[in-house]
């Protein structure tokens, strides 16, 4: 007795505030992913060695409790990513944007990703990373070369970021907490 529809209401808010959103931080090799998760763990840069196999760490964001995945990028590591994909809310995907070279694969790999069904309806913020180094490529050019305007059904957005001064990384995250919330 005496479960009103307001508290209920609070339990399922508890209910989901306590369950981490699982997030998957994925890109090429030496895009910034781990540097970012880092420093969005700890507010600092910390230097870091490619990952091989994965870093995961438990980021809280304006109140939204999240699982962050962050898996190495290097070539022969890539086709294990899709063994996280389940279950996922969200993906990160962080480029380099002063690796133009290599744009066309980092291309490639994100729309095999985004092809797969366990991934459909995953909210998709990308960030072009490493905005400090002079030259780097701004967000509309990456997304361009990303192809990310001729995506479909995907709710998606793109930031400039530098991991390095930490600038860009907090404007992607509350576009994604508003998405993930607007779910
Ligand atoms: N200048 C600059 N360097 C960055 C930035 N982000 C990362 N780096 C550097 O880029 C290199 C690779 O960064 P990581 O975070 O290890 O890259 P990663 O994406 O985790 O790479 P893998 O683990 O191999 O997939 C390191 O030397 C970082 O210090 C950035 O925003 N600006
Ligand atoms: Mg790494």
């Amino acid at each position: 007795m005496g479960v009103t529809f307001s508290s209920l209401l609070d339990r399922v808010w508890f209910w989901r505030r306590d369950v981490p959103l699982r997030i998957l931080m994925l890109g090429l090799d030496s895009a910034g992913k781990t540097t970012i998760l880092y420093r969005l763990q700890l507010g600092n840069v910390i230097s870091t060695i490619p990952t091989i196999g994965f870093n995961v760490e438990s980021v809280e964001y304006k109140n939204i409790q999240m699982q962050v995945w962050d898996l190495g990028g290097q070539s022969s590591i890539r086709p294990y990513w899709r063994c996280y994909f389940a279950d996922t809310a969200a993906i990160i995907y962080v480029v380099d944007a002063t690796d133009e070279e290599r744009l066309p694969i980092a291309r490639k790999e994100l729309l095999a990703m985004l092809a797969e069904e366990e991934l459909t309806g995953c909210k998709l913020l990308v960030f072009a990373n490493k905005q400090d180094v002079p030259g780097a490529l701004d967000e509309g050019q990456v997304g361009a070369a990303l192809g990310l305007n001729e995506l479909r059904d995907r709710q998606w957005s793109i930031f400039r970021s530098s991991a390095k001064n930490g600038t860009g990384l907090h404007e992607g995250l509350d576009w994604l907490v508003e998405a993930l919330r607007s779910h």
